[in-house]
């Protein structure tokens, strides 16, 4: 099997739930840095214009979203398992949970005048008539009471002593909720926010322990040449009950739906409930097939 390539940066908070994952599953990975904003032609030539992070490369196949890329590290090493039997309605709802929480973090941290102009200049282009600083900086406290309702909830949750989230037996629930918890105590502006919530605060502390797996620098460039070296290796299969009735083949555009709605163009390649994938190609890097998660994103026919 080709490499696993990921392509990030370290201050990321969704790359380290990733990280945390090949860390679980004692995966040896790839290390390529993309910058923090754009442009980042090195990565979208890869994903056809998807420019979030993290984003892993298996040869020529590009998983976009840690919901997809938690589903291929699956795929390629089964145990430890990150989807236990019977979680995976509470799974989705503590993911999405999560995400709530990273967004009212990083208004918190907007709010608090944390990030160089640089940063929020990139991240304004990213929402549709951008956000308002004035109105955020307004809504700094609000947000940290906000996010103390969830840290409150969650540490409700471990009080019967459990070691995880959702029972003795950890999940990608664990790795998700890490996202927005991990960073809170490293920030001047959320630091105290944690601390009184002992068993969360634990619960951080043991998530952490599990390390990064076997982590190796590359260069984009290397990244670039395995893709344009390698065949995608994703099977055609088109979920025969598409409820818009998509076939293998069909040209079809993908976008994320919350933020960063940069569309993806190509032909249907792969589809289930969870996921969906096209084969698009690109002078740098032949062709690739690029997969994203359902949940949360936009398909629709045509460019
Ligand atoms: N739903 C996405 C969200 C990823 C996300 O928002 N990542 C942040 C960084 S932690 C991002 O992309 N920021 C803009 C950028 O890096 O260009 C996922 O699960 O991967």
């Amino acid at each position: 099997m080709s490499e696993l390539i990921l392509h990030h940066y370290d201050l990321s908070p969704y790359a380290e739930k990733i990280r945390l994952i090949m860390g679980y599953k004692g995966l040896a990975w790839k290390s390529v840095q993309i910058p923090m904003v754009m442009p980042k032609p090195d990565l979208t030539c890869l994903t056809g214009g998807y420019r979030k992070t993290p984003v892993l490369q298996i040869g020529a196949d590009i998983y976009c979203d840690t919901k997809t890329i938690a589903r291929a590290l699956e795929c390629v090493r089964p145990q430890p398992t990150l989807y236990p039997q019977n979680c995976e309605a509470s799974e989705r709802a503590l993911s999405s949970m999560a995400d709530a929480m990273f967004l009212m973090a990083v208004f918190a941290l907007l709010g608090a005048g944390l990030f160089p102009q640089e940063f929020i200049d990139d991240r304004q282009k990213m929402v549709p008539g951008g956000f308002d600083m004035q109105q955020l900086k307004r809504a700094f406290p609000a947000k940290l009471d906000q996010l103390r309702v969830s840290l409150a909830a969650l540490d409700a949750q471990l009080s019967d002593g459990r070691h995880f989230l959702l029972g003795e037996k950890i999940c990608l629930a664990d790795f998700s909720i890490y996202n927005p918890v991990s960073f809170l105590p490293t920030a001047p502006a959320t630091a105290s926010l944690l601390a009184p919530f002992k068993r969360l605060a634990a619960w951080r502390e043991r998530m952490t322990s599990i390390g990064h797996g076997e982590r190796t620098e590359i260069a984009a460039a290397d990244a670039i040449a395995a893709a344009k070296a390698s065949e995608p290796t994703t099977e055609t299969h088109v979920d025969p009950n598409e409820p818009n009735g998509y076939k293998a083949g069909d040209r079809i555009t993908v976008m994320p739906e919350d933020y960063g709605l940069d569309p993806v163009a190509g032909e249907l390649v792969y589809s289930d409930p969870y996921e969906i994938a096209i084969r698009r190609s690109d002078p740098r890097t032949g062709e690739v097939v690029v997969h994203f998660p359902r949940q949360g994103y936009l398909t629709f026919r045509g460019a």
